[in-house]
């Protein structure tokens, strides 16, 4: 099976209620790219890449396209077979752009799964489970609005929420927490992400102040040497989200001890295959770790789900999809769906996602 066209698609993910807020941004549409691998044998695969806007990390969705670019006449002609052959071409066209990359190794997946008739999971090592833990995401806001969010959201079965903070007074980062706590308690693992937007300084006054409480901090500042000085300074124990930014900084991250887990997002650490590698690295020691991305529609959320598939359940944090913040699927027959706070991995060949055809308009590149 060879690749004979790669045609490329953009879309926007209108954010349904409202603003999407966080310390380090706040959005309210996203611009995905989706890539369409066509074989010479008729199959198609899909991959797409959708940044939360340009400033959550160092992505964004023109970047991604123009990498697209680079890469994809080298891939034309190509044999799918050899996941690390296809890699390796890619790195042949373009140094870096890991987010890029991994829209094309996901549907080199997706089709390599059609071929063989397996799903996705069965390629990344096989799945442990046929449904996942997904967990809530609350955004930036009030604490009282926030609480009474996370007590329906806990109530609609999700067993994890994650509490967006930061880039506001302590005051209120420090009442939030406490009222999330006092509306959930155990029923739900807690979260609170910084999403970069702490000083150290605030990451211990707000460890001190909700020093019962037990929740994993999130990625409270803005470097991984930052975190590294909140070693035995804070009780909470701290995972890295986005500054995992390769595989070499997460093996960096464990080796210094300096994280207790991460929030991995799936295109940011170059694609499904470079996942199985920290996913692996995690097992070695024991951490826990979510398998995310930072946005897109039923192709991330398949891969995601895919992966967390073959996580031991008891280190894995959930796969958070947007699902919540989109309005309708890519694929109606099949769309990835989150079912009291769990959803199911798709059990059909490669991602087992068909986008509705022509969903995506024109292509805005055909190579
Ligand atoms: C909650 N997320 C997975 C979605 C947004 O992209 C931010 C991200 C995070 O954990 O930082
Ligand atoms: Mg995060």
């Amino acid at each position: 099976m060879r690749i004979d066209r790669i045609n490329v698609y953009k879309i926007q993910l209108p954010v349904k209620g409202g603003t999407y807020r966080m310390a380090s941004d706040d959005v309210d549409a996203l611009d995905s790219t989706l890539v369409e691998i066509v074989a010479d044998d008729g199959l198609t695969g899909w991959g797409e890449t959708c940044p939360v806007g340009p400033v959550y990390q160092p992505h964004h969705a023109l970047g991604a396209r123009a990498a697209i670019a680079e890469i994809a006449p080298g891939l034309i002609g190509e044999e799918v077979a050899s996941i690390r052959s296809l890699a390796k071409r890619m790195d042949e066209r373009l140094d870096g752009h890991g987010y890029a990359k991994a829209a094309f190794d996901m549907a080199f997946l997706d089709l390599l799964g059609q071929r063989l008739g397996v799903p996705v999971s069965t390629l990344l090592g096989g799945a442990l489970t046929d449904r996942v833990p997904s967990y809530y995401s609350l955004i930036v806001g009030r604490p009282d609005e926030t609480a009474k969010i996370a007590a329906d959201k806990v109530k609609s079965g999700y067993p994890r929420l994650q509490v967006k903070i930061a880039g506001r007074n302590l005051e209120e980062d420090v009442a939030t927490v406490h009222k999330v706590w006092e509306a959930v308690g155990y029923k739900a693992r807690i979260a609170v992400d910084g999403n970069r937007g702490l000083t150290a300084a605030s990451a211990i006054h707000l460890d001190r102040l909700c020093q019962a409480i037990p929740f994993v901090f999130e990625q409270p500042c803005n470097t991984m040497d930052e975190a590294a000085t909140l070693r035995g300074r804070v009780t909470h124990p701290v995972y890295l989200d986005e500054n995992t930014e390769d595989q070499n900084v997460v093996l960096r991250a464990i080796s210094l001890g300096i994280a207790d887990g991460f929030g991995f997002k799936v295109t940011r650490l170059g694609g499904l295959t470079k996942m199985t590698t920290v996913r692996d690295l995690c097992a070695i020691r024991s951490l826990p770790h979510s398998c995310d991305d930072a946005w897109g529609g039923d192709i991330i959320a398949a891969a995601c789900v895919h992966l967390a598939a073959t996580v031991e359940p008891r280190r894995m944090e959930g796969a958070w999809i947007a699902q919540e913040y989109i309005e309708g699927h890519f694929d109606t027959k099949n769309p990835i769906v989150i079912e009291k706070g769990h959803i199911a991995v798709p059990q059909l060949p490669g991602l087992g996602i068909k986008p509705v055809p022509g969903i995506f308009g024109e292509p805005v590149a055909t190579h």
